[in-house]
């Protein structure tokens, strides 16, 4: 009989309870957001991305019914490979429990069950926002909302470029969720180093980022999230032209096949893992590698503070 209780792996409960440094990892990623079998590989190095930082990765999802926050690798397998995972948002997370399902927990439930679990640092590729359409299908994602409310720094590469980036910053000041940019003045948009959108913000070390995590606790006056947003360097980001080219395509498909809600990120995602022939793919993995090693000494940084 499923308890419904939030199990945590050995290693990370051990580390949580020795207050050494964690770091919540999302599952959608892995089960919607890269194809397979490349997306077990990539979950595997981005666990190995944060250990190599000195820190203990906690990927979170939910495995027959039950929520773990940090999955083994017999369900890290499971939760890349099998058929019918549901992509669940914090709305879904009680549903899915009752319903014995196998989901992959978003940005928006990964961050609301890493908090819960006192886990304070995460990192993803880029967070979901507000869509291109939005004035009329008003499809903005949870993320943002939850953000706004969820203790937890998240260092990401900006918001996907599939989106109204200006919009979703607009939205980040209404909700209230901080946002610093790492060595950077300017929003990163995900597969492109630059989005285009000025930020008040900078950080520059791993140290400064624990700062302002203990300021804000120190305060108690905030108690949202921090986006940590951290660019590919120029150099490595997927070439505009193309990324402009293989959007404005797949904005198209979108609209012909009349697809819309939860399916939008994941059909985007891999209409340009497709249409570049995995160009976009290396992008989005080196994304995701570089978030988890910032992350992790941002957390070494963070543990050290409160030791
Ligand atoms: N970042 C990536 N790939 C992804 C996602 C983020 O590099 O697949 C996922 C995250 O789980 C994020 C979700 O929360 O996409 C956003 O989906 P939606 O737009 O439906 O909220
Ligand atoms: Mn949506």
């Amino acid at each position: 009989m499923n308890s419904f209780h939030t199990r945590l792996g050995a290693e990370v409960a051990a580390a949580l309870r020795d207050r050494r440094p964690v770091v919540a990892l999302e599952s959608t990623i892995v089960s919607h957001g890269l194809p397979r079998p490349d997306n077990l590989r990539v979950a595997r190095e981005i666990e190995q991305a944060v250990r190599a930082a000195g820190a203990v990765p906690a990927t979170i999802g939910m495995v027959g019914g039950q929520l773990v926050v940090g999955l083994d690798d017999a369900e890290l397998t499971r939760l890349a490979s099998v058929d019918g995972v549901s992509k669940l948002s914090v709305r879904d997370l009680a549903i899915a429990a009752a319903d014995g399902a196998d989901g992959a927990t978003t940005v928006a439930a990964t961050s609301a069950v890493a908090a819960a679990a006192g886990i304070g640092v995460f990192a993803t590729g880029g967070l979901g926002g507000v869509h291109r359409e939005a004035a009329t299908t008003f499809d903005e994602s949870a993320d943002l909302g939850t953000l706004a409310r969820t203790p937890i720094a998240v260092v990401c590469a900006g918001v996907k470029s599939i989106l109204d980036v200006g919009a979703t910053l607009e939205r980040l000041e209404t909700l209230g969720v901080a946002v610093v940019g790492y060595r950077t003045r300017r929003f990163p948009g995900f597969y492109l180093t630059d989005a285009g959108f000025d930020l008040d913000w900078s950080v520059d070390s791993p140290e400064q980022v624990a700062d302002v995590l203990a300021a804000r606790d120190a305060h108690g006056v905030h108690g949202g999230g921090l986006i940590v947003a951290n660019p590919l360097p120029a150099d490595e980001q997927l070439d505009p032209a193309l990324h402009d080219r293989t959007l404005a395509e797949g904005l198209a498909l979108l609209e012909r096949d009349g697809v819309t809600g939860k399916a939008v990120t994941p059909y985007l995602l891999a209409h340009f893992h497709s249409a570049t022939e995995g160009a976009s793919l290396a992008v989005n993995v080196r994304i995701i590698l570089r978030n988890a090693d910032l992350a992790a000494r941002i957390a070494v940084a963070a543990a050290g503070r409160a030791a």
